[in-house]
């Protein structure tokens, strides 16, 4: 089974693949990163996702620091899988 952990910030874009991740109906793991005390700014969150930005999806081991990472051709087949559920769910959204 795919491990996944959301690294998430409350009323940040971190909620869309948050909301790709509940439809997906997988198991994830959430770990809240407290803006406010500058965890995003901490080596350890910046070895995760050099950026400093929210949101980092942990993949099996590897992160994916784009909410809609953009040339799906270069991506491992679990990172196509995550951005085609999450474009379902814009869709799905909006449409
Ligand atoms: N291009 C990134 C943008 C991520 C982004 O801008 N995240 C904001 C929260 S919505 C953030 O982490 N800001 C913290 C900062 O810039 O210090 C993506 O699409 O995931």
């Amino acid at each position: 089974m795919t491990a996944l952990t959301l690294y998430f910030a409350p009323d940040s874009c971190a909620r869309v693949p948050l909301i790709a991740l509940e439809e997906i109906g997988a198991p994830y793991r959430i770990e809240v990163v407290a803006f406010m005390s500058g965890q995003h700014r901490s080596a350890e969150y910046l070895a995760l996702n050099p950026k400093g930005k929210v949101p980092t999806l942990v993949v099996d081991g590897e992160p994916l620091s784009e909410k809609s990472p953009s040339s799906p051709g270069s991506q491992s087949a679990s990172r196509r899988r995550i951005s085609s559920l999450h474009l379902r769910t814009v869709f799905r959204e909006h449409g």
